[in-house]
């Protein structure tokens, strides 16, 4: 079950979002962030919140999305479903001090619109050195009508301080396109 959480909204909101193109579309797609460029505090070490592999894999009735790295205090998972609509569609959270994944619908400016969704089968698979995220393809459906394709910008977040320590592939940028298989 989907529990109900205030997320805090993302700095730098008023950047444009989104790439006007992207890679082929195909089943999976892997976005690669250099490691090293994220932002640390005080005592933490170099790679808290470093992200450097984010893999998308769309299937008949899933979407997962696996995180390589350093997640952080957590991580936030933006997906764009439409292309012609601007923004991301929906929002996977969740914080490492807690086992729940949050899912949320957003606004086109990367804001979350409505959290709390109901995702019967929304998890997480934790693996040693990635992080899994498994969303049933019906939970991103629109009217009843399931996604064809799917991609994503992923974000390690400092929840104490409301900010991002990395985003792949680049603040309010999604990687290539994943169509169902
Ligand atoms: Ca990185």
């Amino acid at each position: 079950m989907i529990r109900a959480r205030l997320i805090a909204p993302t700095l730098l909101a008023g950047l444009v979002a989104g790439t006007a193109s992207g890679p082929a579309v195909a089943g999976s797609t892997t976005i690669n962030d250099p490691a090293g460029d994220n932002v640390t505090y005080d005592s933490e070490s170099a790679d808290y919140g470093d992200l450097t592999t984010i893999k998308v894999r769309h299937s008949a009735k899933t979407v997962k999305i696996t995180v390589a790295g350093n997640g952080g205090d957590g991580l936030e998972i933006y997906l764009d479903t439409r292309a012609k609509r601007s923004g991301p569609e929906f929002l996977v959270s969740w914080e490492s001090y807690l086992s729940e994944v949050f899912l949320s619908t957003t606004t086109g400016d990367w804001e979350v619109a409505k959290a709390n969704l109901r995702c019967s089968g929304a998890r997480l698979a934790d693996t040693a050195g990635s992080t899994t995220f498994v969303i049933p393809r019906k939970c991103l459906a629109k009217k009843g009508k399931k996604p064809q394709r799917v991609r994503a910008n992923a974000e390690a977040i400092n929840f104490y301080e409301s900010v991002a320590r990395d985003e792949a592939p680049a603040l309010h940028t999604f990687g290539g396109w994943a169509r169902t298989g």
